[in-house]
């Protein structure tokens, strides 16, 4: 249980079907079950007018962020499919912003940067300045996973100079080796990432 005010945004990072499903393309293990959590510091956060953010990967139907183009992963989250709509059980605050990344192909793990498959050249999202307008200082982080876009995601907010807090049972790793989700932790920490 994290505590909010106005100076900290709750974000809720990835939690779609194929991620979140276990009948999704690439569902993480347990994913579904950081949902209870999830819904409960929403809760939280809406009653102390805390801003929640939500992230959203969002692919075009080829990416070379998918291995069937050259890439590594199975095809997931390819907008305005079922498969990137939000899981059914999650709790999502009306009016909240919902940044999508990777919408132009791009590689995206982090809400707050993608980069050019291609040429590597990094660009933002609007996740920074929907953060900066909003005067967010700290961050609550959970969602998935663990070892990618949750980690890129803390670990850019450090960059930024935010508090960050990634709660470890509102979080799941895709483990694609055995400890990815360790590492991370311990990645995060190092940076300054409060693991709580
Ligand atoms: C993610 C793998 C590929 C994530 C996104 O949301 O953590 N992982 N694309
Ligand atoms: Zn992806």
């Amino acid at each position: 249980m994290a505590t909010y005010d106005l100076r900290t945004a709750l974000v809720v990072v990835d939690v779609q079907n194929d991620f979140a499903d276990p009948g999704g393309s690439l569902s993480v293990s347990g994913g579904e079950t950081i949902l209870p959590l999830v819904n409960a510091e929403i809760g939280r956060a809406l009653a102390t007018g805390a801003l929640i953010v939500y992230t959203q990967d969002w692919h075009p139907p080829s990416t070379p962020h998918f291995a069937k183009d050259g890439g590594v992963w199975p095809v997931h989250c390819v907008r305005d499919t079922r498969g990137a709509e939000f899981h059914p059980a999650l709790r999502v605050a009306e009016a909240a912003p919902v940044v999508r990344k990777g919408t132009g192909g791009e590689d995206g793990y982090s809400g707050f940067t993608v980069a050019d498959p291609v040429s590597g050249k990094h660009s933002t999202t609007e996740l920074g300045g929907i953060l900066a307008g909003r005067g967010a200082e700290r961050l609550v982080i959970v969602g998935l996973a663990t070892d990618y876009c949750v980690r890129d995601t803390a670990l850019d907010a450090r960059s930024l100079g935010l508090g960050a807090v990634v709660l470890r049972d509102g979080v799941r790793a895709v483990d694609l080796k055995p400890g990815d989700g360790d590492a991370a932790f311990e990645a995060m920490r190092a940076a300054g990432v409060a693991v709580e």
